[in-house]
């Protein structure tokens, strides 16, 4: 029958009875399992079921199946009401003048009710044992607000203070922790990033759980988005691993509007019939909560399934027509689509029609939704909410351009007034006043109940974390002494470090290491055995690799995270993981090693974010450096991440050369950051180039000079020539002073374990000096640092150019830089250097010229040094190849 045609309409009718009869007598489980059967039948005979993950475009909570919605209906419509006011005035008070501060007026009005439900009866405050952590869609912030200012947490000066963020009272555009730190938790309005923090926020819970860290009991992670929103790869490209890990303290409401900026989400089909087939494919519990109950008594109406066949069919675009065009429009163009459909609306006014509600904007339905979803076990559940976006603005309503909204004509805003009921006279409502009734009315007194009993109101932050000491120095001590004459990498060394923490005493249980399928990489297969991979299954197979030392293991205590090839996700992990000091009271030291070509390149937009909500940890660049990776080409030879990296405010990026670099930047930031918890998070980068590692030089201040940025590895009674350099790239500014040496040039090495660091002070300095012109000025630590001698210097790294550049500022004498700018490619490390210009050769070349122009060397002595260094004028630059 492939054209779907029935040619038998008798029989089918007898099936359908013989369905309907055991639906009556058995119930439905029984009838969809009868289904299974038969369709595993039909599968043995090779054929494929019309199988559909969808169901028809209505509530999948029928209405006897409705848990009942406890609260005062009227009370809390009233208080809703308010809610929605003070956020449309709090958006068009901020936009009366010219200083053009924007927000948002459609998308909290379409949201209301998913919030206000939440808000009176589920969402756990942080004063409540098992609180739960809500992620809220970024641009309906005013609604959230506006609630706050209900309860007494905001006054009117608050609110006037919307988007003025420079002042330190004002109240950020979006959900943004570090502007609002006690309030904010999560930072959600690039599009995407919310849902997948909150999916990795959910494993990550689970996981503490597991590991017995911290009892979660039946704490709820809620994320709120947008439908269109869901476009992006980071919302739905994780759903996966929510279902598979069976994450049911995760649930997703999705608004759907059936709008985004533009225009309608999907004009010419249906978004929420799309959403339910991909979650339910994936393996989440899916509610769609389409119709509000003033619909109940229509469609029960419905016998012959008209009206349902109209609802399944009807794009979004006409959908939209249908709440922007009014109930006469409603009742031709969609009711008008069957006689019988037209029949079931005769005695409704065009105005009753056009209220039929949507069930995002029922109390009920969107109660019934959210009480089946806190007591679903086994699945993550999804809430499909239909709604109207713009709801309640008067002509604005469902336009195409209702996002953008952030002024109304005065008529509209009568209208709103009088759809909510707000008690503000003709006469004062062009001052757009704010609307609180006073502190013991029966509203306020409600809503303050209400939030008490939950565990007090929310958003709210809480900053201060435990404190975590590291109790001894043995994790550091072989590191310090160097590797002898055997040659390591620094990733070799960085997994020692991580390993050591593991095993130690005082903060060992909380060290996580974090990896997307690259351990072997970076040689931490070791970890698998020995402190075991997290799953939340076990392990149900016997490894293939069991009777080796290093065997797979899997377990539901395991310490390690291997999240699969999935750089967005592991860093949601380590995200999660370095705010757990604030979203579960417990501090961890999360790990996250990477190939560090697919870090910050990939995922910045995540790492800003992190950096927003104030993470603390460490990031590991592993396989870094342009020419030290070097047989992989030109998608994965990183010679940028450090200039991505110092983007970001709180992050402290190091490219140190040395195992005891090392060690002395990690033992500095967990001090940092978990002892006297200051707000940054660490990137290293690491190579994979094995050469001997030197015990850490008895020098003054070394470590605090590590920190800071460089530190002198070589120095000379009266040098002429200063050689800066970092990570691998160090041992060829090694090289270049020996064969310097031999010209009979002398010279200084420094070790720069981070131009970011050194840039950043040199900023600070210079800033204090311009804010302060009349007094004497200090110096930075570079100008300081190099003021004994003013000769020229030359830097290379493993980077490019733009990286080393940032100290120039500082610089008093004539400054070189060399560094790998172009695309990376394949070859020999040897080869690599020679091709970017950053090997012993050419920095040799570049301290010649340096001389030669400064009038220390003489034309005949500079060529030679060219010569026999292999100077080639004919090449082009690296970038141009
Ligand atoms: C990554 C990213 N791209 C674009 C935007 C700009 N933007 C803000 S809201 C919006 C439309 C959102 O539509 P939807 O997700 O449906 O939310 P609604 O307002 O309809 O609830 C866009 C494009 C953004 N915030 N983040
Ligand atoms: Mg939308």
């Amino acid at each position: 029958m492939k054209s779907g045609k029935d040619f038998d309409p008798i029989e089918t009718k007898e099936w359908i009875e013989s369905l309907d009869d055991v639906i009556n007598d058995q119930g439905t489980d029984r009838a969809s399992f009868l289904l299974s059967e038969l369709a595993k039948r039909l599968m043995d005979k090779g054929a494929v079921p019309s199988y559909n993950l969808t169901t028809p475009f209505k509530n999948t909570i029928s209405p006897e199946n409705e848990a009942m919605m406890p609260g005062d209906l009227f009370m809390e419509r009233r208080i809703r009401s308010l809610i929605r006011w003070n956020a449309l005035v709090t958006v068009l008070r901020a936009n009366k003048n010219d200083d053009e501060l924007g927000g948002h007026v459609a998308t909290f009005s379409s949201a209301a009710m998913l919030y206000d439900i939440g808000f009176n009866y589920f969402f756990r405050g942080k004063e409540s044992k098992n609180d739960d952590l809500i992620y809220f869609q970024g641009h309906s912030s005013p609604g959230i607000y506006a609630r706050s200012f209900l309860e007494g947490r905001l006054d009117e000066k608050d609110l006037d203070n919307f988007r003025r963020e420079s002042s330190k009272s004002g109240l950020s555009s979006y959900p943004h922790p570090w502007l609002m730190p006690d309030y904010w938790e999560f930072p959600t309005v690039s599009m995407g990033l919310g849902p997948i923090s909150a999916i990795y926020q959910a494993h990550v819970m689970k996981y503490l759980h597991a590991r017995g860290l911290k009892d979660l009991g039946d704490r709820k992670i809620w994320g709120f988005w947008g439908d269109g929103e869901m476009d992006e790869p980071e919302s739905l490209g994780a759903i996966g691993l929510a279902a598979r890990e069976k994450l049911d303290n995760l649930i997703f409401v999705i608004n759907c509007n059936l709008q985004r900026l533009d225009g309608p989400v999907r004009g010419n089909s249906k978004v929420i019939q799309e959403l339910e087939r991909q979650f339910r494919g994936s393996g989440w519990n899916v509610i769609k909560v389409v119709w509000g109950r003033l619909w109940d008594p229509i469609i029960a109406k419905d016998k012959a399934g008209h009206l349902q066949k109209i609802m399944d069919e009807v794009v979004d675009g006409e959908m939209q027509n249908f709440k922007a065009k009014g109930g006469a429009y409603t009742r031709e163009n969609f009711f008008g689509k069957h006689p019988e459909a037209l029949k079931l609306v005769k005695g409704l006014s065009d105005d009753e029609i056009y209220k039929l509600n949507r069930g995002g904007h029922d109390p009920y339905k969107v109660y019934a939704a959210y009480h089946e979803a806190v007591n679903h076990k086994g699945s993550p559940t999804v809430i499909l909410a239909l709604t109207t976006k713009g709801y309640g603005v008067g002509s604005r309503e469902a336009d195409n351009t209702t996002h953008q909204v952030k002024k109304l004509s005065l008529e509209n805003i009568k209208i709103f007034r009088d759809r909510f009921d707000i008690p503000v006279s003709d006469k004062n409502i062009e001052d757009l006043p704010y609307v609180r009734p006073k502190e013991d009315s029966p509203e306020i007194k409600y809503l303050k109940e209400t939030r008490e009993k939950l565990g007090g109101p929310l958003p709210k932050r809480r900053e201060h974390s435990e404190i975590l000491k590291l109790k001894n120095k043995e994790p550091f001590v072989s590191l310090h002494k160097g590797s002898g004459e055997r040659k390591v990498s620094t990733t070799t060394n960085c997994v020692r470090i991580i390993n050591n923490l593991i095993k130690d005493d005082s903060l060992g249980e909380r060290v996580v290491p974090i990896v997307p399928d690259e351990a072997r990489t970076f040689g931490m297969e070791g970890m698998f055995k020995q402190i075991g991979i997290y799953s939340s299954e076990g392990q149900l197979y016997e490894p293939e690799d069991a009777d080796q030392v290093m065997w797979y293991k899997e377990s539901e205590t395991g310490v390690m995270l291997e999240e699969g090839i999935t750089e967005a996700g592991s860093f949601a992990a380590w995200t999660a993981l370095a705010t757990s000091y604030s979203s579960h009271n417990l501090t961890m030291i999360p790990f996250y090693v990477f190939y560090s070509m697919f870090g910050f390149q990939r995922i910045h937009d995540l790492a800003w974010a992190a950096g927003d909500a104030q993470a603390k940890g460490f990031l590991i660049g592993a396989t870094s450096g342009r020419t030290t990776l070097n047989g992989e080409g030109l998608q994965h030879q990183d010679g940028h991440s450090h200039i991505l990296s110092s983007t970001i405010p709180n992050c402290k990026s190091y490219d140190p050369a040395f195992g005891y670099e090392l060690a002395v930047i990690i033992e500095h930031g967990l001090k940092e950051m978990y002892q006297d918890k200051e707000n940054y998070f660490y990137y290293l980068t690491v190579t994979n180039e094995r050469y001997i590692q030197p015990p850490k030089p008895k020098t003054k201040n070394i470590d605090e000079n590590i920190i800071k940025g460089m530190h002198r590895i070589s120095k000379a009674k009266e040098p002429n020539v200063r050689l800066l350099g970092s990570g691998a790239i160090l041992n060829e500014c090694v090289k270049a002073a020996e064969i310097l040496n031999d010209y009979g040039i002398s010279n200084e090495v420094w070790s720069v374990t981070s131009f970011n660091m050194l840039r950043k002070d040199g900023m600070e300095i210079e800033n204090e000096n311009i804010k302060n012109p009349s007094t004497k000025g200090k110096q930075s630590f570079v100008t300081k640092s190099f003021s004994e001698n003013d000769i020229p210097t030359v830097a290379s790294t493993d980077y490019m150019r733009a990286y080393s550049e940032q100290i120039r500022p500082y610089m008093t004498s004539p400054y070189y830089t060399l560094g790998t700018d172009g695309f990376g490619r394949s070859d020999s490390r040897e080869k690599l250097r020679e091709f970017f210009e950053v090997d012993a050769n050419n920095i040799v070349i570049t301290a010649a010229y340096a001389l030669f122009r400064e009038g220390t060397l003489d034309e005949k002595e500079m060529q030679k040094i060219y010569k026999k260094s292999a100077a080639n004028k004919n090449k082009n630059p690296p970038w141009k190849e």
